[in-house]
This record gives C-alpha cells, structure tokens and sequence, in this order.
C-alpha cells in the first residue's frame, strides 16, 4: 500500500534542544515516569472525525482541507483510503488507540440494511489493520446528531420513530464496538437537551433517555462487551441547554437512573469550559465519585467561548489534568482522545502532525509535571495539614458520621475559644508549583 503522509517521517523523541518539528521534545513513550512507561500513563488516541473527516469547513466557509486521501469523497474507496491514512497517521506518531462514530468510518447508503452493510465491510478491515499495526479502539460511538431526523434529540426525540431509529444505531455501533475490541462506549448527548421549556417535556424526555441507555447496557453486556459506558458531559452547543450539563449533573442522572454500574464518565477539557468549570475541577468531581473514565483532550479558547477543539498547549492545564489522573491511580479502560482539529488556516498534512506532536508533547509534560508536583510533596502535605484538626478524636466521630449536633453544640460552648483557620496559602502553593513546572 502506497504511504500517504509522504512529506512527513516517522516522529521520534530527540528531547528538548531538538529543532525538528517531527520530533518529539517531552514524549519518550518508554520513559518510565512514577513507575510506568509514559505511554501506559497516556494512551493517546486518534479521533477519526477530526483527523480524517473534518475540512476545516465552518458557518461562513467551506472546505480549507484536502482529507480524500486520493479518492472521491462519499465512496467506499474513500472510507477504505480513510483506514489506510489513520493507520499510517497512527503508526508514525505511535499513537495505539482511536475512536470513531459509525458515520465517521462509511458514508451513509439510502437504507438502513446497505448502511450497516458497509460498516460490516469497513470493520473487517479495520480489524485486520488493527491486529497488524497493534492499534485498540478506545471507544466507539453513534452519531446521534448530524442527521436532520435527530434535530429533536434521539433519546430525547419527540418521535418515537426517530428514537427507534438511534436504538438501531446504538445496536450497531455497539455490535461493531464489540467485533473490534473497544474498551469504552461514549454516550455524547449531541442534542439531548432543548431549546425552549415551553415546547419541551423535561422530566419524559430525560427518561426517554436513561431507558435508551438501559437498554444499551443491557444489550451490550447480552453480547460481550465488558467495557465501560461513558457519558460525555457538555453544557450547551449544539443545544441551548444540555441535559449532560457537566460531571456533578451527569453523575446525578446516572445515580438516578440505576445506570452509575456501568458507566463511568468521558471528560473534555473545552466542555468543562463551556460549563463553567476548569478541566481540573470536573476532573476532580468525576474522580472523588469514582467516575473518572476517559478524557477528550483539547482545549478552547476562553475570549471565543465554543467548542473550538483546539489541541492542547497549555501546560498548566495538562499538569493539572495529570495529576488527578494520577491521583485517581491512571486510566483503567480510558485514555486521552485527542477530540481536537487544526485550525482551518492550518490546512496541510503536515499541519495535522504538528499538531498532534504539539498535543502529545503537551501532556508528557503536564505527566512529567505532574508526577514531579507528587513526588515532591509539598501540596499533598500541605493539604493534609490543613485538615488536620479533624485528626482529634471529635473530628473522626464527624467523619464516622457518628457525631450528633447536640454533642458538637455542646463541645463548641464548652471550648475556649474558637479562632479563625489557618491560612489557605494559595500564592505560596502556586509558587510551588511553578517552580516545579518551570526550572530556570
Ligand atoms: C462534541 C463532542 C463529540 C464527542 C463524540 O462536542 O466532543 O466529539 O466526543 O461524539
Ligand atoms: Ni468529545
Ligand atoms: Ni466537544
């Protein structure tokens, strides 16, 4: 098979001093960091949506992109050409793992049986490149939002065609998932939310919803998959409000429901954003819940305010993120999805490696760091310290959740005096921080 990257050659840690834009400057993917090679910390994943199928194409422009890989668009030939530049992509920047929707992998046929037809088809080869070139699926997924018979939501569809429709797909998909050894199955609730309460059933449409899920859990663990489901939690866009507002409102429902078994959820950092939130605090949420699965690595861009999927260069974000990965004791069946496009002035295959190299290289750092930050100590026991009073024999009791008011009410008269806490010391841990980060 003919190489189509042909400008671009396979990308190699020469550390930090190295010019070369094809080289990695942090990612050492043997590099043993906190005990474990980089790359089992990591587990960089390729989204085939953005690396292979998006043009740069936005509201107010078209296409900016060549992505057909030397084949017409829309045909088999192009869905085959796609497997062959996402492995080849993969390969050359040792990325193991991707992600895909069903729409991503074959173009849409008039009906629904050639459709699934194709994806069978695409599949087995698939499959096969996977076992040659040692690649896994992370996740897979179904594109519940593109079509127009979805622009009332899927689960939350107001047509009960229509939501049969997206349990077709999800079946599919899942199927697919489990014939390819996907380790995850991601629920994006693409248009799950509403526009206007006014036209808008609330309570029926997020019930509509939890059966859709139940039903795939149900089905999928009838055919094998042992994986994880995850929720990925975004506020708004494309809906005004998103019934998977964010980590805490995602946990919620899943509670609720009797579904948090199964799944867990998929954070990412430009939804955590939109929501309001840092990364490191949905982070945090999902972790203390149990519920930290998997990470769609991007970032946005706070003065735009969208899901602009950058990839990521911030690396106070990425130390960020990798330390409450590490804290919650690494990825299990997750990884770091790289849900992130290049800019649509960045329009050549080169630009697309650049990108990723920036994306990887960005999160070997934040690991770096981050393992540096716990390693070193200081935050960790400052934080300790800092709840230290609840160490007395009183404090264990509230943590017991044996205490009562009355005998704190009584403890509190009793004491001498009660005196304002210590100080959070913020600046000074910042400090620390960014002398660990940044050595001179
Ligand atoms: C869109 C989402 C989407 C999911 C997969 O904002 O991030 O890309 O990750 O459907
Ligand atoms: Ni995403
Ligand atoms: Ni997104």
């Amino acid at each position: 098979m003919s190489e189509i990257f042909k400008n671009v050659p396979k990308v190699r840690y020469e550390g930090q001093n190295s010019t070369n834009p094809y080289a990695f400057k942090f990612y050492d993917a043997e590099r043993i960091i906190m005990g474990k090679p980089m790359k089992e910390h990591l587990r960089f994943a390729m989204a085939w949506w953005h690396t292979l199928c998006f043009t740069g194409s936005d509201m107010f422009g078209s296409p900016t992109m060549d992505k057909s890989f030397g084949a017409e668009c829309g045909t088999m030939e192009h869905a085959y050409k796609k497997v062959d530049a996402g492995f080849e992509l993969m390969d050359k920047l040792g990325i193991e793992y991707f992600c895909f929707h069903d729409a991503d992998i074959v173009p849409q046929a008039d009906t629904i049986a050639e459709t699934n037809r194709r994806l069978d088809e695409i599949t087995d080869y698939i499959k096969e490149k996977m076992e040659k070139h040692n690649k896994k699926l992370l996740w897979g997924t179904a594109n519940l939002f593109s079509s127009p018979i979805y622009m009332n939501g899927a689960g939350s569809t107001n047509s009960v065609d229509v939501y049969c429709r997206a349990a077709g797909q999800i079946k599919k998909a899942l199927e697919l998932t489990v014939k390819i050894g996907g380790l995850g199955f991601v629920f994006w609730g693409g248009r799950e939310g509403y526009e206007s309460l006014w036209n808008t059933d609330m309570k029926f449409e997020q019930e509509n919803i939890a059966s859709l899920m139940r039903m795939a859990v149900d089905y999928g663990r009838r055919i094998g998959f042992r994986g994880d489901f995850y929720i990925e939690p975004k506020a708004k866009e494309p809906m005004k409000h998103q019934y998977d507002f964010d980590v805490a409102t995602s946990i919620a429902f899943l509670r609720r429901y009797g579904l948090d078994k199964d799944f867990k959820i998929n954070i990412e950092a430009n939804h955590a954003t939109l929501a309001g939130h840092t990364f490191q605090h949905e982070l945090r949420v999902a972790a203390i819940n149990g519920m930290l699965g998997s990470i769609d690595a991007n970032q946005g861009d706070l003065l735009l305010g969208w899901d602009t999927d950058e990839f990521p260069y911030n690396v106070y974000e990425t130390t960020a993120c990798m330390y409450e990965v590490l804290k919650a004791g690494g990825f299990k069946n997750g990884g770091l999805n790289f849900d992130a496009k290049t800019r649509r002035p960045s329009n050549t295959y080169e630009d697309l490696f650049i990108s990723f190299i920036l994306g990887m290289d960005s999160f070997a750092l934040g690991l770096i760091n981050a393992a540096r930050i716990i390693e070193d100590g200081r935050i960790d026991a400052f934080v300790k310290e800092r709840y230290s009073s609840f160490e007395s024999e009183l404090g264990r009791k509230i943590r017991e959740g044996k205490a009562t008011l009355e005998e704190l009410a009584e403890y509190s008269e009793k004491a001498v005096s009660v005196t304002v806490p210590d100080s959070g010391r913020q600046e000074y841990l910042l400090s620390v921080i960014n002398q660990l980060m940044l050595k001179g």
